[in-house]
């Protein structure tokens, strides 16, 4: 008697746990999925997908159905199956499982080939580096760099071009392509083509160390003038600093060891250690996502960008109280 309610309470939860699961889906907030794509590979995915819950879901009610009849069946006492036992293994247990599985094989295997390069000529073949950890960004035929951001057309087909410089990574949009890892030696490939404009969240899915979280970009795609006019943007050098405080914020950068890991094109800075600043203030983060690109941010990130993101290869810079406001103002200005 004293038992009862106890486990009666516990069963009351049950409800209260269903009413949590909305709560839990809530979690997901505006992060990118791969059921709501924007590009042709994860359309392909997002059926495949699809097609494979629904299959769950009509085994799981068979299955269930069956152990309900199972249940009733042997609870009636005295009844005795006359059907055939054997046949019914062979065909439900074994023949229905490999007609399914080699269905789904065959459509996995065509939505595969599907996921390769397209029949066109790429828009734009864009070489990304993997490092620990941000993502070095270039454009074949252009001289310039960026990082931690991918431009591409709307509605063109631009092909990547990966590679690492140290450990694996993997390059991943969810709501336009499937993962591609980086492997070390390799030059791996996969294809963008995203079908609206707008901002798409990207991802390093490959456990890297540290900082793997804070390893993400944005891929950007613009109608094709805006690209152009971007792409223009990233190939010309920077010009001289016009306002006095930027042209004090340069002479502290190219004083500074800045240029031992940073290039600025336009300036003597050519350092590769760390990502190209010639458009750092047209960025949409601070260390692939580990801060937003606002000035009071960018201060805290040259003075110590380890506070920020703990285990970074930018050591902190002894830069002069006075000369941080120019500095800041300098690298703003490069867009
Ligand atoms: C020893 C090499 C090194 C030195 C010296 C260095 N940096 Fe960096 N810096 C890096 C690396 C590596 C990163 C990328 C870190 C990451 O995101 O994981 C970085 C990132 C940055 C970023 C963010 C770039 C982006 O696209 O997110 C800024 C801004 C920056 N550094 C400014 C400076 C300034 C200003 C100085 C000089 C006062 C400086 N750095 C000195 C290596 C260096
Ligand atoms: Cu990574």
């Amino acid at each position: 008697m004293g038992r009862k309610p106890a486990a009666h309470r516990r069963w009351r939860l049950a409800p209260a746990a269903v009413l949590l699961l909305p709560l839990v889906s809530a979690c997901a907030g505006s992060a990118p999925s791969t059921l709501d794509p924007a590009g042709t590979g994860a359309r392909r995915l997002e059926g495949f997908w699809w097609l494979l819950f629904w299959i769950s879901v009509a085994v799981f009610v068979e299955v269930m159905a069956l152990l309900a009849w199972a249940l009733v069946f042997r609870s009636r006492a005295g009844r005795v199956n006359r059907s055939d036992p054997i046949r019914f293994v062979v065909v439900a247990g074994a023949g229905l499982p490999f007609v399914v599985l080699v269905a789904v094989y065959g459509i996995g295997l065509r939505d595969l080939a599907a996921l390769g390069p397209p029949d066109e000529p790429p828009a734009a073949t864009v070489d990304v580096t993997g490092h620990k950890w941000w993502w070095e960004v270039r454009y074949a035929g252009i001289d310039g760099a960026t990082a931690n951001e991918i431009h591409i057309p709307v509605g063109e087909a631009v092909r990547i071009r990966l590679r690492t410089v140290d450990v694996l990574h993997s390059f991943w949009v969810p709501q336009l392509m499937p993962k591609t890892d980086l492997i070390a030696g390799e030059v791996r490939e996969t294809w963008l083509r995203a079908e609206r404009p707008g901002e798409y969240r990207g991802q390093c899915a490959e456990y890297c160390g540290l900082q793997h979280a804070h390893m993400a970009f944005l891929v950007v795609a613009r109608p094709r003038v805006e690209y152009d006019a971007w792409l223009g943007r990233l190939s010309t050098p920077a010009p001289a600093p016009e306002g006095e405080a930027e042209q004090r914020g340069q002479q502290a950068f190219l004083q500074g060891s800045c240029v031992a890991c940073h290039t600025v094109r336009g300036t003597p800075a050519s350092g590769t250690v760390g990502p190209d600043l010639t458009t750092i203030g047209s960025r949409w983060s601070l260390g692939a996502g580990a801060a937003p690109n606002d000035p009071g941010h960018l201060g805290g990130w040259i003075v110590n960008s380890q506070t920020t993101k703990p285990g970074n290869a930018m050591p902190p810079q002894p830069v002069d109280a006075a000369a941080l406001p120019d500095l800041i103002a300098y690298l703003e200005s490069l867009r």
